[in-house]
């Protein structure tokens, strides 16, 4: 069944960690699997764009779905494979509540990290410019 599923990821990608974690949780182990190189832009070739139009990784097949969202992929797998390895969405509402406050804090911070990122980069950026400048 699992041999029924391909995952395209790159390495250093939390998004794609999460949905070969949830693999893996779901003893899902056998699935087609190819590593892309962000640096080489292969997240941007046509094998990732007729998958994942986005061209972002993760980008993740089971049979003839597509899904491109790591958490979206993650509850698919979870529905689909119910009673199979570990469940990882529990049953009790306060326990499922906190599994999505966790999911969401991690968003939250990721786009934190992001714009700290992008401050330092533009900071740098004026900075050398206004050394050029002087010179
Ligand atoms: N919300 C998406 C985010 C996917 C994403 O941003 N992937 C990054 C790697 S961590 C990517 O492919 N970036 C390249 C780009 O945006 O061009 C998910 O959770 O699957």
């Amino acid at each position: 069944m699992a041999k029924d599923m391909t995952l395209l990821w790159g390495s250093g990608s939390p998004p794609c960690w999460r949905v070969q974690l949830m693999l893996e949780e779901k003893q899902l182990q056998g699935y087609n699997q190819k590593r892309l190189c962000f640096y080489k832009m292969e997240h941007k070739s046509q094998e990732v764009l007729d998958m994942n139009p986005r061209g972002q990784l993760p980008a993740f097949k089971c049979g003839n779905y597509i899904l491109n969202e790591s958490y979206a992929a993650c509850f698919f797998l979870e529905n689909q494979y119910k009673s199979q390895g570990n469940k990882l969405i529990p049953d009790s509402p306060e326990a499922q509540a906190l599994m999505y406050q966790r999911m969401f804090e991690v968003l939250t911070l990721g786009q934190k990290m992001c714009m700290f990122t992008l401050m330092c980069i533009t900071t740098k950026s004026i900075w050398l410019l206004f050394c050029e400048a002087r010179q």
